[in-house]
């Protein structure tokens, strides 16, 4: 089997600050891709919500957060230097944003955008975690149910550049039938940014937690699919709201190839040989021989857990 191998990169972004304009934001992202391309990037992953603070910790009416914080098309004027850096440099990437669709809806959305600077596919948040109603005892809200509809696209994998890249968004990355469904349209690479809040508004979970199961939730499902799972964090102190770091690229094999260490601005980046997923496809997760979705109507058939089967 002839190696195959990606330069594949995650640009963690530090906070983005309520005051921070969008020039800004997009400067620190062309900055990351230029480095990247530097370290032999070919596609580049960078985090959910990358253009703006993560909003859905405050309480706004709805317009007034689409007035702020959502992009009407895409590319735009603020963001073209991204997409004319990826062109001139021949590099990919994966860019989460606030999306108003044409039709009004309003999404948490990612798109690939393909070395010639097009995109080459989109992505519609659907595992919408948090709440719709204000909580004002809480130190912060978590309000995407209010601010995005769930997405309506689906788990897709897209071809580009002669790789099968599927995409999901944050929360999505701890429900394993989003691998699964990606896998099982042969994705190669699952890109992925989150913006994770350190504290837990609803226990006393202990800090580190946080990052354990954000971890385990990327390695076990890498392993169990036979994919690369490239994850970009936004982390840091946004106005005094704490996010995690722990920007990740996990190998087939479950295992973290390269980590950020800080809470900033932070690229990493390694050349993926994609025929290291082939070997954990063919052998240990072939699906085609050793799957039995007979078994497993429960996980469609049912939405919450009920009474065990008769
Ligand atoms: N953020 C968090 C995430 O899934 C969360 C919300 C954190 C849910 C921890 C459950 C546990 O990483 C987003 N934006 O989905």
């Amino acid at each position: 089997m002839t190696t195959r191998k990606l330069g594949l990169a995650v640009a963690q972004m530090g906070p983005v600050h309520l005051s921070d304009s969008r020039g800004a934001v997009v400067r620190r992202l062309v900055a990351m891709l230029r480095e990247a391309k530097a370290r032999g990037a070919e596609m580049v992953v960078f985090p959910e919500l990358a253009l703006t603070t993560f909003f859905p910790r405050y309480w706004m009416e709805e317009a007034e957060a689409q007035a702020r914080f959502f992009e009407a098309q895409m590319p735009n004027a603020d963001v073209q230097p991204l997409f004319d850096a990826a062109r001139e440099l021949g590099v990919g990437f994966y860019l989460g944003y606030a999306e108003l669709a044409e039709d009004g809806r309003p999404y948490n959305t990612a798109v690939l955008v393909n070395q010639r600077g097009d995109i080459a596919g989109k992505y519609r948040k659907i595992h919408l975690p948090g709440h719709v109603e204000h909580k004002p005892e809480a130190p912060f809200q978590h309000l995407e149910k209010k601010y995005f509809d769930v997405g309506d696209l689906g788990f897709r994998v897209f071809e580009s550049d002669a790789v099968k890249y599927g995409m999901c968004l944050c929360n999505d990355r701890r429900w394993p039938e989003t691998y699964r469904v990606m896998a099982l349209q042969s994705a190669e690479v699952v890109m992925l940014g989150y913006n994770t809040p350190s504290l837990n508004i609803h226990w006393n979970e202990p800090v580190h937690l946080r990052t354990t199961t954000h971890l385990v939730s990327l390695q076990a499902n890498a392993y169990q699919n036979g994919i690369w799972v490239a994850a970009a964090a936004k982390c840091g102190s946004e106005d005094g709201h704490h996010m995690i770091g722990s920007s990740v690229i996990v190998a087939p094999t479950g295992e973290i190839v390269a980590r950020t260490l800080t809470e900033e601005d932070e690229v990493i980046c390694v050349s993926a040989d994609l025929t290291l997923g082939e070997h954990f496809r063919q052998h240990v997760f072939n699906f085609a021989k050793h799957r039995r979705p007979e078994h497993y109507r429960l996980i469609v058939d049912r939405v919450g857990a009920g009474d065990p089967l008769p």
